[in-house]
């Protein structure tokens, strides 16, 4: 402050940068922020913890970001992240690209250096053109030069992450800006509510009568539901249109659970027949990307033998990748409740001999599954450990899963049921590794459910330090590392005999449980699927954090789980 603002704050009531910042978010419900304290935001997280926020300090800024992007996801509100300038920002700049790619809400606020001197790149103290940076990889990104403009600027920020297709965005907050001082009255009157910040978006009622056309001309119809109808929190409607369209459905994994993995009209044990089988599919909250194989090729059967009927919010993601014959843009719960209006009480149900056909097909995958899911194998493949975790989320499910890994993460989604929405959380659209403990953080801050991760010993090292933020704020987490000594597996070899393991390969028969103990959780050894099943249900029931060394056989894995074939192959050598 000025000695001239020195004298006016004694007899006139000032506001800062600081508190218009927190009263802005606070004012706009957002009450938690996951980051990493030091210059120039220590006083933020301070100044907002004693304004009554929730401020949960990281090791970390990646994983306060993966924690704010799934805080986002699983309240609609954008989860909010703060870091430091240059290394913290672009430490969490990773967290908000896949917030992006994932369309998750999130807010990454970034303290940064004196603008003047950073743009005369004169070497300041963590020099960054951060807004510069961020830009091309979050769906918006803005600076707060002014005081009186922190509420409009709050303000976009939140919009820009929930409105339309969410995604993450950064705001840019120059150390300058947060001691700038202005008359307290005008401050308050500066500050922006955000009314309706997700608007519905209706669906052109021409678009919705194509989109019945289309349903009612099919005789093998499927609906593929995504993590975008997840997302909405519309469960009821989506519910009502899959049961009175009588249409069999896929849940993309995210979606699992959105109904019950046990529901009649799921066909996930029956996914690559439906997928080439289907004549109609309809999208809801789904991409053709690559997880759907871009919805063309093998496993999609004949070439143009399909319509495709998407439901999406975001006009521009039709015809990405094929052509789609009923376009819905529109939000989910008003595309499907206009469905459900025009389908009228009279709708008939898919032919029987599509379901009959489904239903038989899951019941052999499924009986044929079974009896590898009771393996008592020591050391254990994943198919008894899973199994034993399988009978664990189906006594609890109200535990939310979070699943990392490459083997742990491909036999984890399709042997573990999920019965409730938004209560499995994994590695989304990139199949990244490392969003374990901040996943597991936010879903436990925001939800009070146990979380149960289970996690390749790879996939955990990218956040493992995080368990340390689990026992500091003592959250109900189990955390199970499938250690099977590596990357896929813990055999391969170093061929060139150097005396280096290969590249793959992890210190044999590490004992992550003594890690959880460093911190004062709870860290145990399991050797077989009762002593993982005992010990997982023991956390669950104390609510304590814990980790559970759960030793996987280290030949029992593939090379990158069931998506091998996505490696290029040197005609050189072949990989064995
Ligand atoms: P998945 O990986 O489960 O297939 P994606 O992330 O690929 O899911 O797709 C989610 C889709 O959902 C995105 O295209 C996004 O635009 C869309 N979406 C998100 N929220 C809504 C909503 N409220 N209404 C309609 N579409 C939505
Ligand atoms: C940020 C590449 C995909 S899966 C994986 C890696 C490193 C680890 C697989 O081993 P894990 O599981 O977790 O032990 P398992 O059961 O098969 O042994 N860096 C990032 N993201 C990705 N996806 C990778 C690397 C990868
Ligand atoms: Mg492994």
């Amino acid at each position: 402050m000025t000695p001239n603002e020195m004298a006016a704050a004694e007899t006139q009531n000032l506001t800062d940068g600081f508190h218009l910042i927190i009263d802005a978010l606070k004012m706009n419900g957002i009450n938690t922020i996951y980051g990493v304290p030091g210059i120039p935001i220590t006083d933020l997280g301070r100044m907002a913890q004693a304004e009554g926020m929730r401020v949960l300090s990281f090791r970390h800024e990646q994983h306060a970001g993966y924690a704010a992007s799934i805080a986002g996801y699983l309240t609609k509100k954008p989860g909010v992240c703060l870091t430091v300038s240059a290394p913290g920002f672009l430490n969490g700049l990773t967290a908000l690209a896949n917030a992006t790619t994932n369309c998750f809400p999130m807010i990454l606020i970034s303290g940064s250096s004196e603008r003047e001197i950073v743009d005369l790149q004169q070497g300041d103290y963590e020099e960054m053109d951060q807004l510069a940076i961020a830009k091309p990889l979050c769906k918006a990104a803005y600076r707060i030069l002014h005081a009186q403009d922190i509420g409009i600027g709050v303000a976009r920020a939140i919009r820009a992450a929930v409105s339309g297709r969410p995604g993450g965005v950064y705001l840019d907050l120059p150390a300058a800006l947060l001691g700038q001082v202005m008359d307290e009255i005008e401050g308050q009157k500066s500050l922006v509510k955000v009314i309706d910040p997700a608007p519905k978006m209706l669906p052109a009622p021409e678009a919705v009568n194509r989109a019945l056309d289309v349903l009612k001309g099919a005789k093998r119809p499927l609906i593929i539901l995504g993590k975008g109808a997840a997302y909405a929190q519309e469960d009821e409607t989506v519910k009502a249109f899959v049961e009175k369209s009588g249409v069999p459905y896929l849940p993309m994994s995210m979606a699992k659970g959105l109904l019950p993995d046990t529901h009649p009209q799921s066909a996930g044990a029956a996914r690559s027949l439906v997928l080439k089988e289907a004549d109609v599919v309809v999208m809801i909250g789904a991409r053709l990307n690559w997880l759907l194989s871009h919805g063309k090729g093998k496993s999609w059967g004949e070439p143009h033998s399909k319509k495709f009927i998407q439901i999406d919010i975001e006009a521009m993601e039709m015809d990405s990748n094929v052509e789609i014959a009923a376009p819905l843009v529109g939000d989910i719960g008003s595309c499907l409740s206009a469905m459900l209006a025009g389908m009228g009480d009279n709708w008939s149900k898919p032919p029987q001999d599509w379901t009959d056909t489904i239903t038989s097909k899951k019941e052999t995958n499924l009986e044929k599954m079974a009896g590898r899911l009771m393996s008592n194998a020591n050391p254990m493949d994943y198919h008894g450990a899973l199994g034993a975790m399988r009978e664990v989320i189906k006594d609890n499910p109200d535990v939310i899963l979070v699943n990392e890994g490459a083997n742990t993460l491909d036999f984890a989604r399709s042997i573990i049921d999920i019965y409730k929405p938004r209560h499995r959380i994994d590695v989304g659209t990139w199949g990244i590794m490392g969003i374990g403990q901040g996943a597991s953080i936010a879903a436990a801050v925001e939800t009070g459910q146990n979380v149960l991760a289970i996690e390749g010993d790879s996939a955990f090292g990218f956040s493992g330090m995080e368990i340390e933020t689990i026992c500091r704020y003592n959250l109900p987490v189990c955390v199970v590392v499938f250690n099977n000594n590596g990357i896929y597996r813990g055999t391969d070899v170093n061929e060139n005999g150097d005396g280096d393991v290969a590249p793959t390969v992890f210190v044999k028969n590490a004992r992550y449980d003594l890690m959880m103990q460093a911190f004062g959780g709870e860290g145990v050894t399991a050797t077989n699927p009762d002593e993982l099943s005992q010990a997982v249900r023991a956390a669950i029931a104390s609510r304590k954090p814990t980790l559970v060394n759960a030793v996987i056989d280290e030949g029992a894995g593939t090379e990158s789980g069931r998506i091998g074939n996505l490696n290029p192959q040197s005609v050189v050598s072949k990989k064995k």
